[in-house]
């Protein structure tokens, strides 16, 4: 059985801006956790109430552009850098999906103008993180790039993988969505 522990990352950003809405239902319970990003300190790290469970420390809260409300997480990417503990966001699950379980992820995106893709295989987009029982990591549900934008669609934990002729959008918002049904 594999289930999915609760961390949904986004890596990347030179400096873009997203708004996550996380929706989780099963047969038994059924949970939400949403963050909006507003009513923070613009500048302060993207966690806490209305932000991420863990936000790298290149991403801020932010008032340059937003989906809804006023504000968003701002994620800062220096060229050539890998971007890990600095340029992502997680969101953890209150309590583990288990083999049955569904969950819906949803992230809006804004890569601004002038943003570069170019990178070497891949960037990380959205991703749920899958283990198995025991809690080893079994791999990744995620929406990625390749380095000239294409949309990546990627299941390791059934290897497979397919690059999209769907390009991600450049200056304006962008609605990302992962859904997924857990195997028994
Ligand atoms: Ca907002």
């Amino acid at each position: 059985m594999t289930k999915a522990t609760g961390r949904l990352m986004s890596y990347r950003g030179l400096f873009f801006t997203i708004f996550f809405l996380l929706v989780f239902t099963g047969p038994a319970l059924a949970w939400t956790i949403s963050a909006n990003f507003e009513n923070r300190t613009v500048g302060q790290k993207a966690n806490g109430q209305s932000g991420f469970h863990e936000a790298g420390t290149a991403t801020l809260y932010s008032t340059d552009v937003a989906h809804g409300g006023a504000q968003s997480a701002k994620i800062t990417w220096t060229e050539g850098i890998t971007g890990f503990g600095i340029a992502h966001g997680a969101l953890n699950y209150p309590v583990p999906i288990t083999g049955g379980g569904e969950v819906w992820a949803r992230g809006y995106f804004y890569f601004p103008s002038g943003w570069d893709w170019t990178y070497s295989p891949v960037i990380k987009v959205l991703r749920i993180h899958v283990a198995n029982s025991a809690g080893t990591n079994v791999g990744y549900i995620s929406i990625m790039s390749n380095n000239s934008g294409k949309l990546v669609i990627s299941n390791e934990v059934a290897f497979y993988q397919l690059t999209t002729g769907t390009s991600f959008d450049i200056g304006q918002w962008q609605n990302l969505e992962i859904y997924v049904k857990f195997s028994l």
